[in-house]
């Protein structure tokens, strides 16, 4: 039961004239909306959520302070899963020889790509990686987004990895979002390691990822699954030591060709799996029977001019679940608005609006391995949300370039953006 109330005493504050978009899957509706809606908050949570009818009494007698919405849409705050946010550099001139005929993957063997990020990125201070890193989340943060997740994977060596994750925490600390650190160690072969890329899961698992673990920097763990990175047998040794520490797993799996990375991941438990394009039926069932989330990454699809599309009506019909999120990166994804890639998960690869809105809301918290505290409004959940001047919450999904946030509640507290 989503609509209710925690306690009768006082309320901090309550909404009220607002539509709700509450995500919860115990409410029928599309959305699962409530149209003329209360919401109050106390302590940081939420304490109830209803239809104003319901309210037993004046709500002045129910909560401390009373906040008119005027009508607005509040729907939970967004939440970008997928994030490489905190690299040095740009790759312009890669996007300028991709135009011109070159593939992302012939970069990459080329040795540019993702190794020219890792040279930008070794060079790059703390503080020039955390002031970049902060004025691409700027954007992301105005359209509502409260909780980013952040990956490592441009250092591949012990200090870098370590500075990237430790970046991470400190825009946690810097700036109104939750942040969740994701290693990323298995991105690339770096350039010292060439030619030899089980020694280097061998220094990953052996040095960084236990190094970074010991020093508190590590909430997740990724790796790149893929002909030009690692093989389902490397990754598999990547994650025995992410078991080893009781750390969540996720991959980036069959974003180019199917080397089986999704089962791989699926059978290992993995919160999610990520890109997708190339998933055959036994990956499909593999995630569906982990309940392992599918976060599909619109923006890297669209930059990259790929046609293959993640098979869409195939994850409804098995029953995977689907998060959208921006995979922020200078390569493949220079991409910092959700609002825009939720546009993109639909009009690219099919997705309803109500389904992008719940892959940057319930879904993307589930594949953080968040959905009991976020990503829906309900009782007892964090008191994260938006207030949006729209007048149907697909309106999110629908225009492009346009940001109808009127204000973000974190903790039950407005934010300053
Ligand atoms: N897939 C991605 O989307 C990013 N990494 C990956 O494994 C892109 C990395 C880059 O090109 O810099
Ligand atoms: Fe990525």
């Amino acid at each position: 039961m989503v609509t209710g109330t925690m306690s009768s005493e006082m309320w901090d504050a309550i909404w009220v004239d607002a539509g709700l978009a509450t995500l919860d899957l115990g409410i029928a509706a599309p959305f699962g909306r409530i149209e003329d809606g209360v919401i109050a908050v106390k302590d940081g949570r939420i304490a109830h959520v209803g239809a104003r009818d319901d309210l037993p009494r004046p709500v002045e007698h129910m909560a401390a302070v009373v906040h008119d919405a005027e009508g607005a849409w509040i729907t939970p705050a967004l939440i970008d899963c997928h994030t490489h946010i905190v690299h040095g550099g740009h790759r312009a001139r890669e996007f300028d020889l991709r135009l011109q005929g070159a593939s992302y993957a012939e970069i990459s063997r080329s040795g540019v790509g993702i190794r020219s990020t890792v040279m930008a990125t070794r060079a790059a201070s703390f503080e020039d990686l955390l002031v970049s890193a902060a004025r691409r989340l700027e954007p992301l943060v105005s359209e509502g987004v409260t909780v980013v997740e952040i990956k490592s994977g441009y250092g591949l060596d012990l200090d870098t990895e370590l500075k990237m994750l430790e970046v991470a925490r400190a825009i946690g600390e810097r700036m109104p979002v939750t942040v969740v650190t994701t290693f990323l160690g298995a991105h690339a072969v770096p350039a010292e390691f060439d030619g030899d890329a089980d020694r280097y899961i061998d220094f990953v698992c052996d040095e960084v990822l236990p190094a970074a673990v010991e020093r508190g920097l590590v909430d997740q763990v990724d790796a790149f699954c893929e002909g030009i990175a690692f093989s389902p047998e490397q990754v598999g040794r990547v994650f025995d030591v992410a078991r080893l520490f009781n750390l969540p797993i996720k991959l980036h799996a069959e974003q180019l060709s199917d080397l089986g990375g999704s089962i791989l991941a699926a059978e290992a438990g993995a919160l999610s799996c990520d890109h997708l394009e190339f998933v055959g039926p036994d990956g499909i069932d593999a995630l569906a029977r982990s309940g392992t989330v599918a976060v599909l990454l619109p923006g890297a699809f669209f930059v990259l001019g790929k046609t293959t599309k993640p098979p869409i009506a195939a994850f409804r019909e098995a029953g995977v679940r689907m998060a959208v999120a921006t995979d922020c990166n200078p390569g493949s994804s220079p991409v910092t608005s959700l609002l825009t890639t939720m546009n993109m998960a639909c009009v690219l690869f099919g997705l309803t609006p109500e389904e992008a809105l719940a892959g940057t809301t319930r879904e993307a918290a589930r594949a953080l391995g968040l959905a009991a505290e976020r990503g829906t409004l309900a009782v007892g959940k964090a008191a994260d949300f938006v207030l949006w001047r729209i007048q149907d919450p697909a309106e999110l999904s629908y225009r492009i370039g346009f940001n109808p946030r009127i204000e973000v509640i974190r903790a039950g507290a407005p934010t300053l953006i």
